[in-house]
């Protein structure tokens, strides 16, 4: 079973994501970042020493960086769905872990309706069932803005 180590507030949340859309089962277990220092908790390193999340444990494979944690899940769950051929321009991966910098931005930098394809994307995104399931699974996420 996967396990997803998630830490609130974080682009772990794109991971929950991701398994959302493949269908494949896991748990959450969840971590609180300090208050004052946003930092994640003592615990999280216990996890993986870098201490930064996401981070997942699988079947005692431990995989950290949120790349290679959605290159491992689409290659060991994703039975190809996913990872189309490059030019596609239907839904993929790609769109998954593009979601935290863009809702980031949005929360911090500036996104805002003078782009509007950044922001329609957003839009779509938050409106996916996968998406609103994962958010659920994952407590609090401040990064999505009401439209
Ligand atoms: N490149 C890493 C970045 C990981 C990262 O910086 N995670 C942040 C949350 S978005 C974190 O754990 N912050 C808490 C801390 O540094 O203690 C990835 O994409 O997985």
């Amino acid at each position: 079973m996967v396990t997803v180590h998630h830490l609130n507030n974080s682009r772990s949340q794109r991971v929950l994501w991701l398994l959302e859309e493949m269908g494949v089962p896991y748990e959450v277990q969840r971590y609180e970042r300090d208050p004052k220092t946003m930092l994640a908790p003592p615990a999280l390193l216990a996890v993986h020493p870098p201490g930064k999340s996401p981070v997942i444990t699988d079947e005692g494979i431990t995989v950290a960086e949120s790349g290679a944690i959605l290159e491992y899940l689409l290659e060991r769950y994703g039975k190809g769905n996913l990872i189309p051929p490059p030019g596609s321009a239907e839904f993929t991966a790609a769109d998954v872990q593009m979601s935290f910098p863009l809702e980031a931005a949005q929360s911090r930098a500036g996104l805002d309706a003078s782009r509007p394809n950044l922001m329609g994307f957003l839009s779509r995104i938050h409106v996916c069932p996968a998406y609103q399931r994962a958010l659920v699974n994952g407590g609090p996420y401040a990064f999505v803005q009401p439209d």
